[in-house]
């Protein structure tokens, strides 16, 4: 559905309120006040729709292609209406009408078009691109079902289906369609667009491919499907970052299919654009977000020699000219390498492109670190980006450094000039202004609006970092964040919390790098200590959210000592009033907006040099809370702009764990037998209570695991962390001292504004 093509923007602006009263007459006839929350929202969403249909695009001679396998956009309303600057406006309309927008925002469905960090970046980008006015759109698929919904039974994850596509959506299905090519069959395309509107300013696209044919009826039995159908399949999931060896070849035809439609996409543009294709360069830049759609380089290279009658140097060096990569993960098991025959037959036309560039490679470079195709006959899709590619990033200054250093030091030897580093960001327009309006409020009154176009002018608010109104006010405004929590989770979970309790909150995915278990015993212990008499001065909440991949084993495991933790504790009389523990269930982007503004005490305790940067940090600074972390990833730069007095930070640091990792000396059965304070916890794991409450095969799966390998050091960091957490919950009481430290860290967030990454990105890379 479309509004009258020639409404202006202002018109609609102004004529808001009738404009809504009329619409909702003609879609359900009703007025606004009679219609139900749902049809309010269907409402809303077209009249956004068309107030960015009558803005201006962001327009310019040279455009970014963002190009992402997962784009984690989270709701669009609330979003929309602020970037509109309407946000006010609709509120109070729907006041007179009854209504709230918290209420009509429960209507929407999440689009969870990403499994975390690297989709959510995406997200963030596209509305800081928008917002800079900046020309760029970003490529990905347009997925039946995102991310599994999580399902609790028996104190287990299970998976289901996410269904979030429906007929009153913020796709615009377009007329835009290509073939694309496998080994054994053919596929049609078809091209939505959802618009992107920056914060004041101009609209952008991101543009989802969908395959013509997905059929949602192949999906059996939760998340299963018949995975043989690649032609109806294409599509119907995001795959959850671990998979079983029949998704995994889906997977390739998943990235071909997002790669080959990107890059006809392109050539389309800049064809009806009349571009020379030849300096593509000039008009056209590709970033490749991580490497699931490295396939493009090959892709467009093939195009170009046989369509469009390129020699081979030529074309290589034309899209060598035009394709950055950014790198989002240092584990090693975690860079993509596909074994040539499968990649062949999904795609027969790639393999021999990627021959010649690996052939062109190894006629220059002995060093088989650098080779694209290695011994096994796996294509390296880091190398193929590196080599053929004029810009490589990392994501925060010590993830950028270690690749320069280790994981990517034989390519930096040969490529020192491509190499930046581009701290990740997030938006303020969604993880401040439209999560903490609030705070928001109490900002613009306090320091005024330009921190809102400007992060960095959230400085200003230094100066009140020991005023005490102003400490009163982040106080009183965390208080209510945090009862408005508690009201949600008393809802979704069924758990009440104390909002006067510390809110320790830890939620991202759940993998053991980022080490939950360690949390998990941090809990135990605390139980233990209560049991034994020694009860905190003030009640302790730890929350979690997290969604573990269905097919690691292991992270399983600490989903349900988890819940189980959470059960046994939460309905032991001697010990809840003191400590409660939750898991909260489907955590997602929405989810993440309620969590993040109620937190005091950010839990950001990856083992280091493990997490490339972490997101989840700044949103957590940016609303008050405060980091209890190690020295890892975006941590760092954190740690360096509130200093040592505003941050817990502990553990061995990255240089410290890259040495275990070479000498192989960390055993943590030692670590386990030398401390009885480790022991005690790490026994609990099996002890009767907890066999009876849980599953035993989990819980000594897991405790084996953690006294025989850990792989990623969990005792070794335990006591410190143990430690630190104590004396941050004593420095707590100190009210005076703690609001201060919110302050500071409200203060200093402004550098981590994806608005900064991405004017780095132009400045440095994209030179749009
Ligand atoms: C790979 C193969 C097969 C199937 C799935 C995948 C897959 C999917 C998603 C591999 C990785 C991902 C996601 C990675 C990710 O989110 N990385 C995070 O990126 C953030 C943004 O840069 C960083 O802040 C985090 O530190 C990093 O972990």
């Amino acid at each position: 559905m479309r509004l009258e093509e020639s409404i202006t923007r202002e018109i609609l602006e102004q004529r808001m309120e009738p404009e809504m009263e009329a619409l909702t007459q003609r879609l359900f006839g009703k007025s606004v006040r009679e219609a139900s929350d749902r049809e309010v929202y269907i409402v809303l969403l077209y009249l956004v729709k068309g107030l960015m249909d009558a803005t201006v695009p962001n327009d310019g001679d040279k455009k970014i292609y963002y190009i992402s396998a997962e784009f984690l956009i989270g709701k669009l309303l609330s979003n929309n209406l602020i970037n509109l600057g309407v946000y006010e406006k609709v509120e109070r309309i729907l006041e007179k009408n009854g209504k709230t927008l918290a209420a009509i925002e429960a209507a929407e469905p999440e689009p969870s078009l990403g499994n975390g960090g690297l989709g959510r970046l995406a997200a963030c980008f596209l509305d800081s691109i928008a917002t800079l006015g900046l020309p760029g759109e970003g490529i990905g698929l347009n997925y039946h079902y995102g991310l599994f919904k999580q399902v609790f039974a028996d104190n287990k994850q299970t998976a289901q289906k996410d269904s979030w596509l429906e007929a009153d959506s913020w796709l615009t299905k377009t007329d835009i369609g290509f073939t694309v090519c496998f080994g054994d069959c053919k596929v049609r395309s078809r091209l939505y667009d959802i618009e992107v509107v920056g914060y004041q300013n101009g609209v952008n696209k991101l543009r989802l491919f969908d395959a013509e044919g997905v059929d949602e009826s192949l999906v059996t039995e939760g998340i299963c499907f018949y995975k043989e159908d690649i032609r109806h399949n294409l599509t119907l999931f995001l795959y959850p970052d671990d998979s079983d060896e029949k998704g995994r070849l889906l997977r390739i035809y998943q990235q071909y299919f997002m790669c080959s439609n990107a890059a006809q996409l392109i050539l389309y543009e800049l064809k009806e654009k009349q571009h020379d294709l030849r300096r593509m360069y000039e008009h056209a830049v590709i970033q490749i977000n991580d490497t699931h759609p490295s396939m493009i380089i090959p892709e467009l290279i093939r195009i170009l020699v046989h369509d469009k009658a390129f020699p081979m140097e030529e074309a290589i060096d034309v899209v060598t000219k035009t394709c950055a990569y950014t790198n989002h993960t240092i584990l090693t098991e975690a860079l993509e390498k596909w074994p040539l025959e499968q990649l062949e037959k999904a795609v027969p036309q790639l393999g021999p492109i990627i021959r010649e560039l690996d052939a062109r490679v190894k006629a220059k470079y002995e060093s088989p670190d650098v080779h694209i195709i290695d011994e096994q006959n796996r294509v390296h899709m880091a190398h193929m980006d590196i080599h053929y590619g004029f810009s490589v990033n990392g994501v925060a200054a010590i993830h950028t450094q270690i690749l320069k250093e280790s994981e990517l030091k034989a390519f930096y030897e040969i490529y020192p000039e491509k190499f930046h580093n581009k701290t990740n960001g997030i938006t303020f327009r969604r993880w401040l202004l439209s999560c903490n309006r609030e705070l928001q409020a109490w900002l613009n009154d306090t320091i005024g609006k330009e921190y809102q176009l400007d992060a960095d002018k959230l400085e200003k608010l230094l100066a009140y970092a020991d005023d005490p109104k102003a400490q009163e006010a982040v106080a009183a405004i965390k208080q209510t964040k945090k009862k408005q929590l508690a009201e949600y989770i008393k809802l979704h979970e069924g758990i009440e919390l104390d909002p006067d309790s510390v809110f320790d909150i830890q939620i991202k995915r759940m993998h053991e790098y980022k080490r939950q278990q360690m949390n998990a015993l941090y809990i135990i212990h605390k139980y233990l200590e209560i049991r034994a008499g020694n009860k905190p001065v003030r009640p302790i909440s730890i929350i979690f959210g997290a969604k573990a991949a269905p097919a690691y084993v292991i992270a399983q495991d600490v989903i349900h000592l988890i819940l189980v933790l959470s059960k046994i504790i939460n309905a032991d009389p001697q010990v809840s009033p003191y400590l409660k523990v939750v898991m909260v269930e489907n955590y997602n982007v929405t989810y993440a907006e309620k969590l993040i503004p109620a937190c005091d005490i950010s839990e950001q305790i990856s083992l280091a040099s493990k997490e490339a940067s972490g997101t989840g940090n700044m949103k957590f600074m940016l609303n008050g809370a405060v980091t209890l972390g190690t020295d890892d990833g975006a941590n760092v730069e954190i740690h360096e702009l509130v200093g040592d007095e505003n941050i817990y930070i502990f553990g061995e640091n990255s240089s410290q764990v890259i040495a275990h990792y070479e000498k192989g000396d960390y055993s943590s059965g030692k670590l386990y037998e030398s401390s009885p304070l480790i022991k005690r916890a790490v026994d609990f794991i099996v002890s009767p209570q907890m066999t009876a409450a849980g599953d035993k095969t989990n819980l000594e799966r897991l405790y084996h695991e953690l006294i025989s390998k850990d792989w990623f050091m969990t005792l070794l960091d335990l006591e410190d962390y143990i430690r630190t957490k104590e004396r941050m919950l004593a420095d707590y009481e100190d009210q005076e001292k703690w609001r201060r430290m919110m302050l500071v860290n409200i203060a200093k967030a402004g550098y981590f504004s994806s608005d900064r990454t991405i004017a780095e990105y132009n400045r440095d890379i994209w030179k749009l």
